[in-house]
């Protein structure tokens, strides 16, 4: 029957084509702190926490989404070749099956399971500040923890304003405002740096060291959110409330994120540009920064861009 063989043929095509999914996914890696054209797939992971989220997306997420969408085509053809009115003329009058009914109860509950379980481990490592003894998942989302994080060793606050980030080394007792470059600014200033992700004041972190990242908003303000894609960190920036979190990057290099509430007016335009830096390039930025008490004095200190 011409019909058939048509659905069976695209459900193979869509078969195939999923089955495809998760190993594509892994094709598109690449080193860029901030979103490709064309890219399609999480950003690259520089963080223990970003391992976690991407071993937990493409190890448990893509094959169960994949293999639900497989299993309803297949039923969803099934129910087309075999019940349509020409094939089955005199339709069965039944009206209840608990058999399958126990089934469709209970399989969706062990995939929620199957889902949640791992979940709860990274949401918790998110949420656990390191006191350099607890282990994290890292890549292995099935383990109980085997990546050791030092505690923490900077302390960064991180205050979303109307419309612009502004950063505070609480212990050095220094702060500085971020703000968005346009077109223009980004050609005189800092080339190549993306368009809407670049910024004319970086927050600058060491690497392999774990930042305490500490979150608000102006208290005069509106709720933004502080998201860092290849840190794997967003967290919600209110006013009055400070909200904490951690990362820390294996990799130097320029790391862009975006606010992540909408908040406004210029919520589009006002990006987080994170650089980190080597341990001894920091120590020289830190020192000028807090006895200059100037960001532009401190950031001179570092390679150009
Ligand atoms: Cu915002």
């Amino acid at each position: 029957m011409v019909t058939g063989q048509f659905f069976r043929k695209m459900g193979a095509a869509a078969a195939a084509a999923l089955a495809l999914m998760p190993a594509l996914a892994f094709a598109q890696q690449s080193s860029a702190g901030h979103p490709e054209p064309g890219q399609f797939h999480l950003q690259p992971s520089v963080t223990p926490i970003m391992d976690s989220i991407v071993a937990f997306h493409d190890g448990i997420l893509m094959w169960s989404i994949s293999l639900i969408v497989l299993l309803v085509l297949a039923l969803l053809v099934i129910v087309m070749v075999r019940f349509n009115a020409k094939a089955n003329p005199v339709p069965a009058r039944f009206t209840h099956n608990t058999l399958v009914e126990v089934i469709w109860t209970v399989v969706p509950i062990l995939a929620l399971v199957v889902i949640a379980i791992p979940s709860f481990g990274v949401l918790s490592d998110q949420m656990t500040m390191p006191d350099g003894e607890r282990k994290y998942l890292g890549a292995n989302v099935f383990s109980m923890g085997e990546v050791d994080v030092p505690a923490p060793a900077l302390t960064v606050k991180a205050s979303g304003e109307q419309w612009y980030w502004n950063y505070e080394y609480v212990d050095q007792g220094v702060a500085f405002d971020s703000n968005m470059l346009n077109e223009d600014e980004i050609a005189a200033l800092k080339p190549g740096q993306p368009r809407l992700l670049a910024v004319n004041n970086e927050l600058v972190v060491p690497v392999n060291t774990t930042v305490r990242m500490q979150i608000t908003a102006s208290p005069s303000g509106v709720i933004h959110a502080f998201a860092v894609p290849s840190f794997g960190i967003k967290v919600d920036a209110v006013p009055g409330r400070l909200n904490e979190t951690w990362f820390n990057a294996r990799e130097t290099g320029m790391y862009y994120g975006q606010c992540s509430e909408l908040c406004g007016k210029d919520h589009a335009f006002m990006p987080i540009g994170v650089r980190v830096v080597t341990e001894p390039e920091f120590e020289a930025f830190i020192t000028a920064f807090e006895e200059s008490r100037d960001y532009a004095t401190a950031v001179a200190t570092l390679p150009a861009l």
